[in-house]
């Protein structure tokens, strides 16, 4: 497996310097200064990507592998008139990236929010900190702060009672760090800042379009790209909703086995893939991994490799370590191994699945440092890639046998 690590540019804390130390090879980046839905251009990914070459002839070389992400602009998510254009540059930014070499793209297809968090620092009994989704805490933001219409009826009479006094006993500094948390986006996110007031406007605009509605505008979104990344010889992994489940209303359409097998189904292109991440798919308990990565194994183009746990409320849930957690991790990358074997044995130039250890805890020194990025710290995600690349080594040694 290919060992990768995700770099957010020239403004990262953690330096490429790092990240050659940390033993990857494989860089995931992208253009985050591009406007969503504005085209990438052959010179800016040159550019990018001579960043990420350079003094590769004196370190041990990187190669920027995976783009994550390039974002889906809303007006293809909701299937507006517009949509075309913005397909339209998504396909030019797909043929300026194949002049790259560059040849798996990490997208997905989350309405207004990427990955949400309540907590981007909760303290684990080691001493260290991760990040967090509090049921109770979101509950309180959706129903009590930004106050959304009819939203009571999706919730239980419990878990209201317990927003209210969760509210209660807490901060108005903390309700402001929960409100940032949710809105602001975080590391990475594909989509938005919203601001609490100009919010529920964007929601109101998703009023008429449920989970079938969204599904349909992502398959008619792949139709149209997908033969083209299938002539360039490009590869489309999409990411799963985080956490897999709708949000204050808004539909989600890649949460479940399920959901991959209808996408599949509907557009059985093989430039069609997967982003395999564990720790979203894993917040669900109906979400098998391993049997998931098996049934899926040819559609997996990129993994995310951490773990989530669910807490004694199984609708919250933390980031938890890389091995520990609710997640099979040796049951997935013994499957994903034994994928890579196929495509050898059949073939295939690019048999390797890039892999990056995802997120972190922020622990030692990184507990001290101002301007870390939540869940993209540096030593955080060098123990998570020390253990998972203790685990593939050792199934790669048992295959050998
Ligand atoms: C969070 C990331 C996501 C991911 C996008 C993919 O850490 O996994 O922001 O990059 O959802 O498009």
């Amino acid at each position: 497996m290919q060992q990768a690590w995700r770099w957010f540019g020239p403004t990262d804390p953690v330096p490429l310097e790092y990240i050659r130390q940390a033993g990857a090879s494989e860089i995931v980046s992208s253009l985050h200064d591009i406007p969503t839905g504005s085209a990438w251009t052959a010179e800016a990914i040159a550019r990018h990507q001579a960043l990420i070459h350079e003094k590769s002839e004196i370190g041990a070389p990187l190669n920027w592998s995976v783009v994550e992400s390039i974002p889906v602009h809303d007006a293809i998510k909701r299937g507006t008139r517009q949509a075309g254009q913005y397909v339209e540059a998504y396909i030019d930014s797909l043929r300026a990236l194949s002049k790259s070499g560059i040849r798996t793209v990490c997208y997905n297809f989350m309405p207004l929010l990427d990955w949400t968090r309540t907590d981007l620092s909760w303290p684990l009994p080691s001493g260290g900190r991760t990040l967090r989704f509090d049921a109770t805490a979101f509950a309180a933001f959706d129903l009590f702060i930004l106050k959304r219409p009819g939203a009571e009826v999706e919730y239980s009479e419990q878990r209201i009672k317990s927003a209210e006094s969760f509210l209660k006993k807490t901060s108005s500094s903390s309700i402001d760090t929960l409100v940032g948390n949710v809105l602001a986006g975080l590391p990475g996110g594909t989509t938005d800042s919203h601001s609490l007031e100009g919010f529920q406007s964007q929601l109101d605009r998703y009023r008429e379009i449920d989970s079938d509605d969204l599904r349909e505008n992502l398959v008619d979104f792949l139709r149209q790209i997908s033969p083209v990344a299938e002539d360039l010889g490009m590869r489309l992994a999409i990411h799963p909703d985080d956490p897999p489940r709708p949000l204050l209303g808004l539909p989600r359409v890649v949460s479940s086995r399920d959901d991959l097998a209808a996408l599949f189904k509907a557009v059985p292109s093989p430039a069609n893939g997967l982003t395999l991440c564990t720790g979203s798919f894993g917040v669900r308990p109906d979400n098998d991994l391993p049997a998931m990565a098996k049934e899926f194994s040819d559609r997996i183009f990129f993994a995310h490799l951490r773990g989530t746990r669910r807490e004694d409320d199984p609708d919250s849930f933390h980031e938890a370590e890389h091995l520990n957690s609710d997640v099979d991790m040796l049951g997935v990358i013994r499957q994903l191994i034994g994928e890579e074997q196929r495509r050898k044995n059949a073939g295939d130039s690019c048999s390797q699945i890039p892999f990056r250890a995802d997120h972190g805890h922020q622990i030692l020194d990184d507990l001290e440092k101002q301007g870390c990025n939540p869940g993209y710290t540096a030593i955080g995600r060098l123990k998570g890639l020390a253990e998972v690349r203790g685990v593939i080594t050792a199934i790669e040694d048992e295959i050998k046998q």
